[in-house]
């Protein structure tokens, strides 16, 4: 028989903790001795719905980069366990994409596929994210897209998939069913993937850059770890924090690179960096951002509210006796970092032991 996937004290810790937050989930002790059992009998073992979602909520909860936080117990989770082939994965994660995007309304959202199961790993989504733009690693001047996505890019062209010359093409979905297999991909379906189109209040030659980017943020290439059980396949989202796209996405040199773009559009002096142009450039693309998700009926949060509700989640948090693990270089804003109050202070010590976690792939 294969060894045991599901460590029998993290499955005991787990339900022990779900029972501890939960008051009237039934008898504890009862459901310890069943999971061992089924532990000691097959290896792993089967979450109850209410333990499956408990479990999500709690990783988000504890992931310590994250400034999204307030709202951990809205999580909507999606029981789909029972699906484990490449086109079902596929089919809902274009679903997940259509509820999170809720049109415009978004919802936080997870999508929990197969385990892993001894002698039966589980499968995978390729993507980092269900929607990304292509790109490569251009130094020609041409259209090259998000560079970021280089390797994925590269990865559905081998698949056969046909690359067109646009700075956001959205990437095909790539699902390995099985290690070492092939995977199999498929194109995003109109209507799944909701964009929108970048303008600026006060300028109108902004839109004229023909900048866009998608509303729904969903990261699939985590695994959700739960008492000792592990979820290769389980893609979540929130919404957007302005800044993510304003400050990085479309600004670092390696990736949009737009800083230069929108400084000459603004008339800035490039010649020194005394003239702060980057940072003039930054604003104006972060307010562009926010400006036409407004205007697009999409949710996003600025970083300066988003800041406030994370210490509103933290005192939250201690008043149920709980600490909030954060990692500062994570939670401060890439602009304006000490304008939010999330600057000024220290956090609770992360500790990459705890769980439920969403795990980074190795
Ligand atoms: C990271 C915001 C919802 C789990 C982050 C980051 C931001 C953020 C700004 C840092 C990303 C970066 O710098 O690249 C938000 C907002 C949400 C939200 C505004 C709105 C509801 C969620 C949800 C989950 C989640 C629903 C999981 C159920 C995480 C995790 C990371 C993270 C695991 C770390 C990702 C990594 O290590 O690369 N979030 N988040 N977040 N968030 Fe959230
Ligand atoms: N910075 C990445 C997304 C990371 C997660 N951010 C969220 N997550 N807002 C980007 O694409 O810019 N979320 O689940 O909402």
């Amino acid at each position: 028989a294969p060894p045991p996937l599901a460590d029998r004290q993290q499955a005991e810790r787990f339900v022990r903790q779900f029972h501890d937050e939960q008051p009237g989930a039934g008898d504890v002790d009862s459901r310890v001795r069943q999971v061992l059992a089924e532990i000691d009998r097959t290896g792993t073992y089967e979450h109850s719905p209410a333990e499956l979602a408990f479990g999500a909520r709690v990783a988000w909860r504890n992931a310590a980069r994250c400034i999204g936080r307030l709202y951990w117990r809205s999580l909507v989770v999606r029981d789909l366990r029972h699906l484990a082939t490449a086109a079902d994965i596929a089919a809902e994660c274009f679903e997940h994409l259509r509820l999170a995007g809720n049109g415009g309304r978004i919802r936080p959202v997870i999508s929990v596929f197969a385990p892993d199961r001894p002698g039966r790993p589980a499968p995978r989504i390729v993507n980092d994210q269900l929607v990304r733009y292509a790109g490569h690693r251009g130094d020609d001047g041409g259209p090259c897209g998000d560079p970021r996505s280089a390797s994925l890019t590269e990865q559905a062209r081998d698949l056969g998939w046909k690359r067109e010359e646009e700075p956001f093409q959205v990437l095909p979905l790539m699902v390995r069913e099985r290690p070492g297999e092939r995977p199999a991909w498929y194109e995003l379906p109109d209507g799944s993937v909701h964009e929108v189109p970048l303008s600026h209040p006060d300028h109108a030659w902004f839109a004229e850059l023909g900048l866009r980017w998608y509303a729904v943020p969903a990261i699939s290439d985590m695994t959700l770890e739960i008492g000792g059980v592990r979820y290769p396949a389980a893609p979540f989202n929130g919404w957007y924090m302005g800044t993510e796209i304003g400050a990085r996405n479309l600004a670092d040199a390696d990736r949009y690179d737009l800083l230069p773009v929108v400084a000459d559009r603004l008339g800035l002096d490039r010649s020194t960096e005394r003239t702060l142009w980057r940072d003039r450039a930054l604003v104006e693309l972060n307010l562009a951002v926010l400006h036409s998700f407004q205007e697009a009926g999409v949710t996003m949060a600025d970083h300066h509210t988003e800041s406030q509700r994370f210490l509103r989640h933290i005192a939250q948090e201690s008043r149920h006796g709980r600490a909030t693990p954060a990692d500062w270089s994570w939670i401060v804003p890439p602009v304006s970092g000490a304008a939010t109050p999330v600057f000024h202070r220290y956090y609770d010590p992360v500790d990459p032991s705890l769980r439920p976690a969403f795990l980074a792939r190795t």
